[in-house]
């Protein structure tokens, strides 16, 4: 990667571990105040915390390490980004930074206790919603700063394929710059005339569905990254070759297709959706899954073909190939590990009956753990683990590796711990966001007070995760040995059929897109401005 792409990759991954290490510090709080050992000193909220969490960890740690690799990536296949293209990614970084100073401002100053989903009707200062805004219009800058450079690859490259993980990243951005239309819409049309006083009312149900149809995609907008690193990086860190270039871009295809028109699985339980569209939608939530068990069977693929290739004959012999010690490969494969239990909590989530089971329980909060905390952020970290370096022009010793592989073993024992008990506390009915309460002495609640303390021993196991992580992460941006470490961009089989070149037709990808979009949810939108009781409290029409 260019040394000017490497800044500003790097200007990146800096804010993301800052986010990292404040965000971390806001999560071991918090178990500890929930299992009833601790309470807040400074009169600092529950919610504040949590909100602070949640914002840091799930918006702002993951939207710079993914546009932040996103640019490096473009940069190492698809060549230099032209000056403007820098430029223009530089614009989107200080745009969002200057957003999340300002979101991160009112949550510690306790004016935006409202957590990183801001529901309706709880409010917060104007200054949270217009920092997040920022954020979303920088990383619209970065996203339309990708596209251009990519359509220059492909106007100097006629007749050709993109590369592979530039195609991604398109992908990625475009999925991105659809879902966050809905809450751009939320955030300027509802919440900030309503912060301001400008509107009395808010509908709620609206903000809540705009707000959904931005926060399921957001789920793949984080977990796209880590399928390019699978597919792309992945076989050349362990010496093998991609499995197959076709089926790696018909499964990105399938995620643009079918994340967006899902958002109501979030609202299942929610009355003024007919069930009908509830339907509809979860059967395009089930959908969704196929090009993650697509995922899956190409994972499986690469690995056994590898492992036969050096002679392994027995079932599961190729296993024995694998480069264990090697924590580029041993980190995000404890992701993959950790996506089986993660994506079939997710199908059960989706199952409209057993979402009433574990709906707004802590099962939820198990789910995302396993999910964008334990599979997308290990893969995040063994990325790191090659990426700054390479960027820094340093290398990842011995010893640092040997580090790397202890902090994801902490990291899986933590995450073993914590998400478990809240999965098991769940399906007691232990509800997600609540702080410590014996609710009255109820024997129900006093169930769950062991499974709360649990969590508190993987939370702090977490924690000690993030100080190691983040020990290595200062080491390779600044005093790791000077040296040469590869940014590893897998190749194909030498024998694969050739991609077909109607992967690039992008226009009939967003109309299908849109035909979904419109099909899912243009008449529940519609019966929700229609039918919202005008005169009942919190409740307003859009128009
Ligand atoms: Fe989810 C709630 C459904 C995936 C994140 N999810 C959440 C929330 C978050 C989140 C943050 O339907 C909470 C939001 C909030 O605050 O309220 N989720 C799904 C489904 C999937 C899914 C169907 N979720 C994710 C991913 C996330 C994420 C990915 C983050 C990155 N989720 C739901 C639903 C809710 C929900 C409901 C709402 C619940 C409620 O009531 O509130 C699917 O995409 C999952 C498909 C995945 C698979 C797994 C494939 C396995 C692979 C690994 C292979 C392993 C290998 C290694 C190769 C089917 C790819 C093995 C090698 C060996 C040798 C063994």
């Amino acid at each position: 990667v260019d040394k000017k792409d490497a800044k500003l990759a790097l200007a990146h991954m800096i804010v993301a571990f800052t986010a990292l290490f404040l965000g971390g510090i806001c999560g071991l709080l918090q178990v500890l105040v929930r299992s009833g050992k601790m309470e807040l000193p400074a009169g600092i909220g529950y919610y504040q915390l949590l909100t602070a969490h949640g914002v840091l960890l799930a918006l702002i740690l993951t939207t710079f390490f993914i546009i932040g690799f996103q640019f490096a990536g473009m940069s190492r296949t698809a060549g230099t980004l032209s000056d403007k293209t820098r430029l223009a990614g530089w614009i989107g970084f200080w745009t969002m930074t200057i957003g999340t100073a300002i979101t991160t401002f009112y949550i510690l100053t306790g004016e935006a206790s409202v957590l990183y989903t801001f529901y309706a009707p709880l409010q917060a200062h104007v200054g949270f919603y217009i920092g997040l805004a920022l954020v979303v219009v920088g990383s619209w800058i970065a996203g339309f700063a990708m596209f251009v450079h990519y359509a220059k690859w492909k106007k100097q490259h006629p007749g050709q394929n993109g590369p592979l993980l530039s195609f991604m990243i398109v992908v990625n951005m475009a999925l991105w710059l659809i879902a966050s239309l809905g809450v751009a819409a939320t955030v300027l049309l509802q919440f900030i005339p309503w912060s301001l006083g400008w509107t009395e009312n808010i509908n709620v149900l609206v903000s809540r569905t705009l707000f959904w149809y931005f926060g399921h995609p957001l789920v793949y907008f984080w977990l796209l990254p880590a399928y390019m690193i699978w597919y792309v990086v992945i076989p050349k860190v362990i010496g093998g070759k991609i499995f197959s270039d076709s089926l790696a871009r018909m499964s990105f295809i399938l995620f643009l297709f079918f994340s967006v028109p899902v958002g109501f699985h979030h609202q299942l339980t929610e009355p003024g959706i007919d069930p009908f569209w509830k339907y509809i939608q979860v059967v395009l939530t089930l959908m969704v899954v196929i090009p993650s068990l697509m995922t899956a069977f190409s994972m499986f693929a690469m690995f056994e073909r590898f492992g036969r290739s050096k002679g392994a004959s027995s079932l599961f012999g190729w296993l024995r190939f694998l480069p264990w010690k090697d924590a580029r490969f041993l980190v995000p494969f404890i992701g993959m590990i950790a996506f089986i239990p993660g994506g079939a909590g997710g199908i059960i989530n989706a199952s409209h009956q057993l979402n009433q089971v574990v709906h707004n329980t802590i099962w939820v909060t198990g789910h995302f753990h396993l999910t964008i905390a334990t599979t997308v952020i290990l893969t995040f970290f063994g990325a790191a683990y090659w990426l700054i370096p390479h960027l820094t022009g340093r290398t990842f010793t011995n010893q640092l590796n040997q580090l790397a592989i202890v902090q994801a073993v902490v990291w899986s024992i933590g995450m073993l711990i914590m998400s478990g008990a809240m999965h098991w506390a769940g399906l007691y009915g232990a509800p997600r966001r609540s702080s410590f309460s014996l609710y009255g002495n109820s024997s129900q609640a006093a169930d769950w007070i062991p499974y709360q303390i649990a969590q508190a021993v993987g939370g702090t196991m977490l924690f000690l995760g993030i100080l190691l992580v983040l020990y290595i992460v200062v080491q390779l941006l600044w005093f790791a040995p000077k040296g040469d470490e590869e940014f590893p961009i897998g190749e194909t089989e030498e024998h694969a059929e050739k991609t077909p070149l109607f992967f690039d037709k992008w226009w009939l990808w967003i109309i299908i897109v849109v035909v979904l979009i419109l099909l899912a949810y243009t008449i529940p939108f519609a019966h929700m401005i229609e039918q919202a009781p005008p005169g009942s409290p919190g409740y307003r029409n859009l128009c």
